[in-house]
């Protein structure tokens, strides 16, 4: 059972996945408010320097470290499909707690439930089955990621679990406004100029069910954008009537490709991409290349207009 591997361990590591979203740091957040009761060395960690600053609102954010410590007896990963999304390499026992689709199952202990919307619902089932008092820090970070994986709510895979959840962690203290604020009403300048770069070039493909950018590494020289403000742009398009799917090609610093899929879950973005070595959910998944490859391109276009015929 995971909780007699917390229970044996003395300094436990959490760790989110590289570039973390709000899901994977709220998670792992709130699972440091949890452990702190228990008196025990923990240290959260994520191998990516490059922090998103919106998600500096989650509590514990600025314990977060990039130092994995030498004395760790155990992780436990959070919203984390692969072991290759840690961003590191240890030999420790790993506890791993996601709902990705295609979470392949690494770890000693699991705690998987692809039906849940998000990670912090996974770890909320855990909480709540385990007894565990909810305080507003911890109802905070399983907010934001409950928050941002369902889109504000928005997407298909809501429920009435996902409401209820949402009710409950309000009653135990979590700030809506709080992390609406910090989510979705800091945009930057450079991603509003990136927006209207990004909606003068794209292009509208199989009968406008494909909205598709490419993104020269010039463009966010001009507006000084980062790569997760494409994101917000690429996702917009989705709003479009016909569009199922937006693609995004990102050309990398050092040469080769970034490739995101966002669909409105009419299509598998996940599985479209595992042919190419991508992963993802249903509505998003990516793919990185360390070389420029048109052809790939192609094909994933040709293979997106297939399914969406
Ligand atoms: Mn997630």
């Amino acid at each position: 059972m995971p909780s007699s591997l917390i229970d044996a361990s003395s300094h436990i590591v959490l760790v989110t996945h590289l570039h973390p979203d709000a899901d994977s740091l709220g998670s792992a957040c709130a699972f440091y408010s949890y452990l702190l009761r228990d008196q025990k060395k923990i240290t959260l960690f994520c191998a990516s320097e490059d922090i998103d600053r919106r998600l500096a609102f989650l509590p514990w954010f600025e314990k977060l470290t990039h130092r994995f410590p030498e004395d760790a007896d155990c992780i436990i990963s959070f919203d984390c499909g692969s072991y290759s999304r840690l961003g590191i390499e240890k030999e420790l026992p790993l506890i791993n707690i996601d709902h990705h689709a295609y979470n392949n199952g690494f770890g000693t202990h699991t705690i998987i439930d692809t039906g849940a919307i998000s990670t912090t619902e996974v770890i909320y089932d855990y909480f709540v089955a385990n007894g565990v008092k909810i305080n507003g820090k911890i109802a905070t970070a399983l907010y934001a990621g409950l928050l941002d994986d369902s889109e504000c709510f928005s997407s298909s895979g809501c429920n009435a679990k996902t409401f209820a959840m949402a009710q409950h962690l309000i009653e135990c203290g979590a700030d809506h406004t709080l992390c609406t604020d910090w989510l979705y009403r800091r945009r930057s300048l450079a991603s509003f100029r990136m927006r209207g770069e990004l909606f003068k070039r794209m292009k509208l493909l199989s009968e406008g069910k494909i909205a598709f950018f490419e993104i020269p590494r010039l463009l966010f020289d001009q507006t000084g954008a980062t790569l997760s403000e494409c994101k917000e742009t690429v996702e917009e398009a989705l709003q479009m009537h016909s569009v199922q799917a937006a693609l995004m090609v990102v050309e990398q610093p050092l040469g080769g490709l970034k490739i995101s899929l966002r669909t409105d879950g009419s299509i598998d973005a996940a599985a479209i991409m595992l042919p190419f070595g991508g992963g993802g959910h249903r509505s998003r998944s990516g793919v990185e290349y360390n070389q420029n490859d048109n052809e790939i391109i192609e094909k994933i276009i040709t293979m997106m207009t297939k399914e969406l015929m």
